[in-house]
């Protein structure tokens, strides 16, 4: 008989409350889980759960590599996991004894597109007692502009913590953000709230998702964003449309600069370059909508806003995220009902380990010498920076990769580049669901058991404060198939072989999570017998920063940023032209004239899902989005292949038509490797030719200067129909 069992999906960053129902060891179907602060609807990839599950592709062992790295065939043989722990720990102790633990490199796949996100403060703590400094995880391409960048100009992550307050929010601004494919339980919650009357502003090259029923949608062109909001800070400044009580108090924009000025009168100098007719030219946005833009988020506050992909992946995205937190201060909504909140956490105690890596340790960093702002200093390395590492042994040699999921040859661009370093590598191991072009690399692959066979405890689902009051125990729906384990089986198990079970509760992880768990009151028993999750009473405590101050070293809100300035960096929030684009480069753009951006796919996960029957019918080909008179000046019609041709080489697509964009601009998609079998559809090589590899022809630079984010999302190329 079949049961239905409360859960959540953790696929994705939304992370939805859900149903499960389960016959017979199987998993049938997922729905909506009613009553659970983001189970109001789950999306097709979270439907497709059962076929990902029981799909023939799964790896169901742990396998040693017997073909030397290069070999078209790695001659993957079966091993037993205790043989395969044992060589791991003695692999990665003798190099740590050789090289130091800086050597070995700790990786995971995001975050946000894996249920990676039930362990990856574990996977830190394992790499922090170990010693190494150096966590692959995209930060530079996913989390910096939301977590990281802004901590230099409000102390804390703002949007990344302090998430939009979208039940009490009257304007709604989504900068390079388009829950509709990328967050549904955000997606949701802002419909809510067009519903019950708030506005909505989408700054988008495209008109996708939500923008169709935004008050303004800003077609900006890739990469110009901060023209855009220094453009806007102009026209409020020049209408008195700001907060003055907030920003003279909780800002720094009154404090002296040299003898006889103020930040203020920087800012207003910096934002004068940018009349709207100015930013018009530069950005594509019209004049007046700029102005009007202005206007409605002066008036429609509070405001509430989240940036994400759009504005991470450029080479001036420290910057932008910049101009777009000043124009967010200038609106006084930060902390209060409406704006940006912190919603209150559930209390917990801390697991990641901070306390375990020594500070001469995180000192070591990759890229921390060039970048000293940047990711490493928050001990996360940048693709090209372990590539460097691993191949030209700068700033030492990167020996090895402990990688949990991800797929680094295709997320991060350069991937030629990228498969040579994994290959240079000593040893290598990869834990996955499914091979992928990044384990082929592997040395030894583990076997991953599916969210869905796996007990995960999630405290916070933190898109509202019910949200961020839930904890659940998801409980495994069906058995780990083959002999699949649970990352954090892996995680704890890999702890005790490597010496370091006392740092990981001797390998149990019932201890560990009680631990975990001791401050909120919630046991493991209760949330075993509330599948559905149990709620705490928490309540949102706005304006924190009237009790303590932000949390910079001025106690201010850092418009002025002078941890920028001493590293000789521009202190104010600027523009800079993107580094490939028709300005910056108009040696190539007469070659390649069109501007090349990209976007997720609703129907999968990044470079995940294409083996998935019912996901892929939806979208059989890889596109590249243009708009038809582009198209027509090149003879292509809608659907033909075309060859997506940039300074580095092509790949392949279909043509997909869209009139809402600039003529000059197309959008693409990474991703593509995987065939799904049972449809008959083709599969293509990551790299060479017939390759639909976007990452294959995007470089990693020239990349931004704070960060070392690269630009892809703002770059050059030109379609031609392939013949
Ligand atoms: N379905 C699905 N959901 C996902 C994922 C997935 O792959 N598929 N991935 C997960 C992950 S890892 C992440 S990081 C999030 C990302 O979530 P989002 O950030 O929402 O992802 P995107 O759709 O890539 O980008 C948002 C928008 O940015 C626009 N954009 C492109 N270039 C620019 C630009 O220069 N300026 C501006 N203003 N906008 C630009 C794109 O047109 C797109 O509509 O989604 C997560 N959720
Ligand atoms: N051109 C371009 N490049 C991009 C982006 C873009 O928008 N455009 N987006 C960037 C962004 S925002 C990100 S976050 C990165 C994403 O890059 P990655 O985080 O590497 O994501 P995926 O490429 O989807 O690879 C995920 C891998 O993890 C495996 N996996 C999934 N779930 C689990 C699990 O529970 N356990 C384990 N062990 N493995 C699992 C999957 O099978 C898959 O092999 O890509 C970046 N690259
Ligand atoms: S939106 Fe993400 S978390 Fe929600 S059902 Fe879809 S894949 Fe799962
Ligand atoms: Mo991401």
């Amino acid at each position: 008989m079949a049961t239905e069992v409360p859960t959540f999906c953790p696929l994705c960053v939304s992370k939805c409350g859900a149903t499960a129902t389960v016959e017979d060891g199987r998993l049938l179907a997922l729905g909506p889980l009613p009553g659970h602060p983001t189970g109001a609807a789950i999306c097709v990839k979270g439907k497709a759960a059962p076929e990902i599950v029981a799909h023939r592709d799964r790896l169901l062992h742990p396998l040693r590599r017997t073909a030397p790295k290069g070999a078209a065939d790695p001659g993957w043989e079966r091993i037993g996991w205790d043989e395969a722990l044992a060589t791991i720990a003695s692999r990665l102790t003798t190099i740590a004894e050789e090289s130091g633990p800086e050597a070995v490199v700790f990786g995971t796949a995001s975050p946000s597109t894996s249920a990676m996100s039930d362990t990856v403060e574990w996977l830190t703590r394992l790499r922090r007692a170990f010693g190494s400094p150096n966590f692959a995880v995209y930060m530079e391409l996913c989390g910096w502009g939301r977590h990281l960048a802004t901590l230099y100009t409000w102390g804390e992550p703002v949007p990344g913590a302090y998430l939009p307050d979208l039940e009490n929010a009257q304007c709604i601004l989504y900068w390079g953000y388009n829950p509709s494919v990328s967050r549904l339980a955000h997606a949701t919650a802002t419909t809510a709230a067009l519903r019950r009357g708030a506005k909505l502003v989408v700054v988008d090259p495209r008109r996708a998702g939500l923008a169709s029923k935004a008050d303004e949608w800003l077609r900006v062109r890739p990469g110009t964003d901060a023209a855009l909001a220094l453009s806007l800070t102009r026209v409020m400044i020049d209408n008195g449309w700001y907060d003055k009580e907030f920003v003279e108090r909780w800002t720094n924009a009154s404090q002296p600069v040299g003898e006889s000025r103020r930040v203020w009168d920087l800012i207003v100098e910096e934002c004068a370059k940018y009349p709207p007719e100015t930013a018009e030219e530069i950005t594509g946005v019209p004049a007046d909508q700029i102005v009007a833009t202005a206007r409605l988020l002066w008036e429609q506050r509070p405001v509430a806003f989240y940036t994400w992909s759009g504005l991470e992946q450029h080479s001036n995205a420290t910057q932008t995220v910049r101009a777009i937190g000043q124009l967010y201060a200038l609106t006084g909504c930060i902390d209060a009902p409406g704006g940006n909140v912190l919603f209150t956490p559930v209390p917990t105690n801390p697991i990641d380990g901070r306390e375990l890596l020594a500070p001469e340790q995180r000192a070591k960093t990759i890229g921390v010498q060039e970048r000293p702002l940047g990711p490493a200093r928050f001990e996360f390395v940048t693709g090209e920076d372990f590539y460097r590492a691993a191949l030209d042994g700068a700033p030492y040699r990167a020996r090895a990769l402990v990688n949990f999921g991800g797929n680094l040859v295709m997320a991060h661009g350069d991937s030629a580049r990228g498969r040579d370093a994994l290959r240079a590598l000593d040893f290598f191991v990869h834990t996955d669901l499914f091979l992928n072009p990044t384990a082929e690399q592997a040395d030894l692959v583990l076997p991953a058991a599916s969210a869905w066979e796996a007990e995960a405890l999630r405290i916070g689902f933190e898109t509202s404060q019910a949200a961020q009051s839930t904890v659940q125990l998801r409980q495994p729906l069906v058995a780990a198939r083959g002999e699949a384990r649970s990352d954090l089986r892996i995680i704890f198990d890999l702890a005790v072989a490597l010496g370091l079970g006392h740092q990981f509760f001797n390998g149990d992880i019932e201890s560990a999570w009680h631990h975990q768990l001791a401050p909120s009151g919630i046991t493991l028993d209760q949330l075993r017998a509330a599948p559905e999750g149990i709620r705490l009473p928490l309540e949102t405590v706005y304006r924190k920063y009237e009790q303590r101050g932000f949390r910079t070293p001025s106690g201010l809100v850092e418009l002025y940023s002078k941890p920028l300035l001493e590293h000789g960096y521009p202190p104010l929030p600027t523009f800079t032209e993107p580094s490939i684009s028709p300005l910056s480069r108009p040696d190539l753009a007469t070659r390649y004239p069109l501007i090349l951006t990209c976007a997720k796919s609703l129907f999968f996960c990044e470079t995940q899902h294409r083996e998935i029957t019912s996901l892929r019918k939806s979208a059989p080909e890889p596109a590249v989005e243009l708009h038809p008179e582009t198209a027509a000046a090149r003879g292509i019609g809608a659907g033909d292949w075309v060859r997506l041709e940039t300074p580095l080489g092509s790949v392949r697509a279909k043509a997909k038509f869209n009139v809402n964009l600039r003529p000059n601009v197309v959008c693409g998609q990474h991703g593509w490797w995987q065939p799904a079998g049972e449809l008959g559809l083709p599969g293509y090589p990551p790299f060479g030719d017939g390759s639909a590899n976007l990452n294959l022809v995007l470089g990693q630079g020239p990349s931004d200067p704070i960060s070392g984010s690269s630009p892809l999302r703002a770059s050059l190329c030109e379609i031609a129909k392939d013949s």
